[in-house]
């Protein structure tokens, strides 16, 4: 049996508790409290904490997702989350104007200190954005030389948050063939 420590990073309000709560549909430890950041975003709650869910896949390997919180200030909590880290799901809001600019800049955090991580970018709220930015992140997705694959996701929805989870599965795996080729 393997044991995966699975990441999710990303801006508030990116997805990354309700992708946590579709993957895990149910085992989730739920941190949501209400918002005191009211400059940070407008949403009613926010997490403090981690979510955080453990899953067992049907080979038998073990999943131990965490969902880091949203808000500026925990920033410094990504570099000691990703320590040891699998893989990571980094989630940009596509219907941010400024969703370009926050994918570049949490792509350089992860060039510092993702030391080589397998990352997959899922785009979320794609329904509510005003222009298809699709094809701009994917241009701007590359970490150490290499292409992140970009997914669109609806975080709500249980088979995209599998479907995310099995292609950061396959660059996982991937990455592993590499790493011992030499
Ligand atoms: N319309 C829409 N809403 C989404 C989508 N993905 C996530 N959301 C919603 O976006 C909001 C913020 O998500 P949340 O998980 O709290 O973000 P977090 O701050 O990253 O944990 C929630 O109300 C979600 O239901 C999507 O693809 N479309
Ligand atoms: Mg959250």
């Amino acid at each position: 049996m393997r044991e995966y420590k699975i990441v999710v990073l990303g801006g508030m309000g990116s997805g990354k508790s309700t992708l946590v709560r579709s993957i895990a549909a149910g085992s989730v430890v739920d941190t949501d409290v209400a918002n005191s950041d009211r400059l940070g975003a407008d949403k009613a709650t926010t997490t403090v904490a981690m979510d955080y869910a453990d899953i067992d896949l049907p080979n038998g390997d073990r999943l131990r997702l965490y969902g880091t919180p949203g808000q500026q200030r925990f920033d410094f909590l990504w570099p000691v989350l990703l320590r040891g880290a699998s893989g990571v799901l980094l989630l940009v809001d596509g219907s941010r104007q400024r969703c370009a600019d926050e994918l570049s800049s949490s792509l350089q955090v992860l060039a510092l200190h993702g030391s080589g991580t397998p990352v997959v970018v899922g785009v979320t709220r794609l329904d509510l954005a005003l222009e298809d930015p699709m094809e701009q992140l994917s241009t701007l997705a590359v970490l150490d030389g290499l292409v992140v694959p970009v997914v669109p996701l609806d975080a709500r929805t249980r088979l995209q948050g599998m479907l995310l989870m099995d292609v950061l599965m396959g660059e996982m795996e991937a990455h592993a063939l590499v790493g011992s080729d030499g």
